[in-house]
């Protein structure tokens, strides 16, 4: 990727260190010069910061762009917690004549009895869906360093002394992957920023390899339809898992509701008695009642008993998804970012409420 010679970028976040503006990415206090990353870094490492960075889509797809005019291998990273929200569409479009290897991250989320090759079929297959046919796909876990040896393998196989871009939504954990192949795979020492939060890095970031080509981190896309990017950066903790998540089963008669704190609404509306199994964060607060006292409910305990949202106005209004199950086996009900509502496949009548723009559908139940 070209670049200015005289710009001196920003190790952690790969914005152009400047002095001029503090309010300006890329600062760094004058006296501070010799210093080779940000004070927004500093901050989000040092005090957990919420440091979210207005990210300018044209600037990402002038990054895409860049990288589909390279002769390289181009690694797409996933969110396997939220595969369909985490997926750039059109990616196929994006990267030119390269070829794309699949890294689907946070494997480590899943429940222990989730087998590793069900993984790697799923995001083939869906994949194959779109219209791409990736090298390889590898369910790998960035934080606990699962099948990372693995994933370098196919990389340093597939690239064949070619560079390699990483690239993916914002918040799947390109950086964190990249943290680990420097830490385990190489003497260098600076660490890029990561952080919970969508938009940590700002700018490509080089990192060189042995034989002379780089890997290159690249600012993730901001993806407006998954409820990890809607809800208010306070409230992220309580929606993304962090241990393997435990289902909780909930045996429903009709007319029955839960609530996922004060983010969306299940409604069982009509259908005979049948267990609705729930695959969230484990801190995330659900309740149940019954549809007729729903509404009042909300209306009185959001932002109250029912959080997240803790921020008033930090969400969009709900829309309202109805679906008719049956016939079609065991299906999940998915909602972008926050997990999904997995249905036996008996003959059911169900109603969702999630804010307006965030990604609900139907799939086969992947557990
Ligand atoms: N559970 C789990 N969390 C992960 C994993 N990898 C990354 N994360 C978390 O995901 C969040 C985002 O990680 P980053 O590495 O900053 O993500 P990124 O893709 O570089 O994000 P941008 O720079 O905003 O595009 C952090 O809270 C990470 O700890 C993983 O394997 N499992
Ligand atoms: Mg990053």
């Amino acid at each position: 990727m070209e670049r200015e010679l005289t710009d001196v970028h920003c190790q952690g976040c790969g914005a152009i260190l400047q002095s001029d503006n503090p309010k300006q990415v890329g600062y760094v206090p004058a006296k501070a010069k010799k210093q080779i990353s940000c004070q927004r870094c500093f901050r989000i490492r040092h005090y957990n910061d919420i440091a979210p960075v207005t990210q300018d889509q044209d600037e990402y797809l002038r990054i895409l762009q860049g990288i589909a005019k390279t002769d390289s291998l181009v690694v797409q990273v996933i969110d396997l917690f939220d595969l369909e929200g985490s997926w750039i569409p059109g990616i196929h479009r994006h990267i030119g004549q390269n070829q794309l290897l699949l890294l689907a991250n946070k494997f480590d989320v899943f429940p222990k009895s989730v087998k590793w090759g069900r993984m790697k079929d799923w995001v083939r297959e869906y994949a194959k869906d779109r219209g791409i046919s990736p090298v390889d796909v590898i369910p790998i876990s960035a934080t606990k360093g699962e099948r990372i040896a693995e994933a370098v393998e196919a990389i340093e196989h597939h690239r064949r002394g070619r560079d390699v871009y990483i690239v993916g939504a914002s918040n799947v954990g390109k950086s964190t992957f990249l943290n680990r192949l420097i830490r385990d795979f190489s003497d260098l020492e600076e660490e890029i920023t990561t952080s919970p939060y969508p938009g940590t890095t700002l700018d490509a970031i080089q990192i060189p390899l042995d034989d002379g080509e780089s890997i290159y981190d690249t600012p993730g896309i901001m993806l407006n339809n998954r409820m990890t990017e809607q809800v208010h950066p306070k409230d992220l903790p309580s929606i993304l898992p962090t241990a393997p998540i435990n289902s909780h089963v909930y045996q429903l008669q009709q007319e029955q509701t839960l609530f996922f704190g004060g983010l969306a609404r299940f409604d069982f509306l009509e259908g005979e008695k049948q267990p609705f199994i729930t695959y969230m964060a484990n801190q995330l607060y659900i309740h149940r009642t019954k549809l007729e006292k729903a509404d009042l409910l909300y209306q009185e305990q959001k932002g109250k008993l029912l959080v997240p949202p803790t921020e008033e106005g930090a969400l969009r209004p709900w829309k309202e998804h109805n679906f008719t199950i049956g016939g079609k086996g065991k299906q999940d009900l998915v909602i972008s970012g926050l997990g999904w509502i997995r249905l036996r496949g008996d003959r059911a009548r169900v109603r969702l409420y999630a804010p307006e723009g965030v990604q609900v559908l139907l799939r086969p139940a992947i557990v």
